[in-house]
């Protein structure tokens, strides 16, 4: 059985749902300049700048699924599924329009204020990733985003700002979302855009010590404000497997898990592994230390280790192998798996291999904040939507989280799906990857009445919930 109090429920992001763009005060964000279609990658991976909006394309954050105005609609669903736990994000630019302001604007705030107390009336715990992505456009523009470490001040102000004003409305913390995505697209995580003359992996390692000390900081400060409050880390998961039994691609892959871990080593360690020394060395790379940012790293590790799931990667050493994608990663297919619509292999066994590595290395809580199927939707004549395909993923992935925590013994405190509504699509910016067990009328154009449906789904994950895992 699973611990009684596990917190079951799903994730959301402010710049994947939210819209409202300029509503009551909110700055620009680089996660709004991020639009469907052409070009979006190539402006995620920090390769072409897009620093304002340009004729000739749609940008879907703009509208998102209009949660600024139907977060009371959603919520009171949310409860309806019976969720323990609701993850969320804080668009810092609702609170610090440029990043630069004295003072945090009042109209944001009171937004999340609002947010967090419609799921406290539900009896819904919140979890807040501090940081999903978004950064004001502002301190991209001026300071090169998290290239400067200028940054972390800034960090350190709007955190401060969240930590005090929701003191007591939550416990659970997390300070960026998937940190590792830092290496594969930098404008998107960490506003950044790499100039032609310069090392792409000298950058982006700077790029993401900034963010080590910004977390470390943040959870002194979090501690600190509320002895109380949990903090964690967030990884992009999915363990690399070798292709084949061949030496050379077990090593290979090896070595792909190694660097995934790098960032997340430094948060639960508090300190730059051998490996990583190692891996910088290798490449030339010298990070520019400032003084007491190593103690810093060592006192201030996270309470907690949680990280996303939605497939595995096979590895190989020959370099003739088609290479594809998931969540920005690259593998070669793995013959024994099926694929998503979208290319990116189903493996439940994967999530049960990574909760005992995770937990094996890091001998910490784990929290699953990430895990779903996207998938297209069709209603039905008789306006139902049978995705029979969704609740198949789920119920395997659960399956196997079950054994890691009652055969295993990996201590687990929860599991958000991503995303109990539908939302953008991060990596391609559609509407038509959908991952909710509620349906939202919108397509990838922004067309649509916005109008709350449903799935078959959504009454399977209620039982999931009521029964605690047991009624799959
Ligand atoms: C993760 C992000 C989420 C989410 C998810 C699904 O990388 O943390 O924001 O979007 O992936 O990916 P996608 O939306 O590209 O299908």
């Amino acid at each position: 059985m699973l611990p009684a109090d596990f917190l079951w429920g799903g994730a959301i992001a402010a710049n994947q749902c939210e819209g409202a763009l300029f509503e009551d005060g909110r700055g620009l964000a680089n996660v709004d300049l991020l639009p469907w279609g052409k070009g979006r990658k190539a402006i995620a991976r920090g390769y072409q700048k897009m620093f304002d909006f340009e004729d000739g394309y749609y940008y879907p954050a703009k509208l998102g699924i209009d949660f600024y105005h139907r977060y009371k609609q959603d919520i009171a669903l949310f409860a309806q599924m019976g969720f323990k736990v609701l993850r969320l994000s804080i668009s810092w630019s609702r609170i610090y329009p440029t990043g630069e302001e004295e003072k945090p604007n009042e109209k944001g705030l009171a937004f999340y204020d609002a947010v967090l107390r419609e799921c406290l009336g539900y009896g819904i715990k919140p979890l807040v990733t501090i940081t999903h992505f978004d950064i004001p456009m502002a301190l991209v523009k001026k300071y090169g985003g998290w290239r400067n470490p200028k940054m972390i001040d800034f960090y350190q102000k709007f955190v401060t700002t969240l930590f005090t004003r929701f003191r007591g409305l939550v416990h659970y913390w997390l300070t960026f979302n998937e940190i590792n995505l830092i290496y594969h697209s930098p404008f998107e995580t960490a506003g950044v855009c790499i100039e032609p003359n310069e090392s792409r992996s000298a950058v982006l390692a700077q790029v993401a010590h900034h963010h080590l000390v910004a977390s470390a900081l943040a959870t002194k400060i979090g501690h600190a404000i509320d002895p109380e409050n949990k903090i964690g880390c967030m990884m992009a998961g999915g363990e690399y497997y070798p292709l084949t039994s061949k030496p050379e691609d077990v090593l290979l892959a090896f070595q792909k898990n190694q660097e995934n871990y790098y960032l997340i080593d430094i948060q639960a360690f508090g300190e730059y592994s051998y490996f990583y020394q190692q891996y910088l060395h290798r490449q030339g790379i010298e990070i520019k230390w400032q003084q007491g940012e190593q103690e810093l790293l060592q006192e201030n590790t996270v309470d907690f280790i949680s990280f996303s799931y939605y497939s595995s990667l096979a590895i190989s050493s020959d370099d003739s192998l088609n290479i594809r994608e998931a969540n920005a990663m690259a593998g070669v297919p793995n013959p024994y798996l099926s694929d998503s619509k979208w290319g990116w292999q189903i493996d439940p066994i994967g999530l049960r291999l990574s909760l005992n590595r995770f937990y094996d290395r890091y001998k910490r809580p784990l929290f699953i904040v990430e895990n779903g199927l996207g998938a297209l939707d069709s209603i039905e004549p008789d306006g139902s939507i049978q995705d029979d395909y969704r609740i198949d993923y789920l119920r395997a992935h659960i399956q196997e989280m079950k054994k890691a925590v009652e055969e295993d013994g990996v201590v687990l405190w929860g599991y958000t799906t991503w995303a109990p509504i539908d939302l953008v699509s991060s990596s391609t910016g559609e509407m038509s990857k959908r991952y909710g067990f509620i349906h939202v009328d919108l397509d990838d154009q922004g067309k649509g009445t916005l109008e709350r449906r449903k799935k078959k789904s959504f009454d399977w994950y209620k039982t999931v919930i009521q029964s605690n895992g047991e009624n799959l």
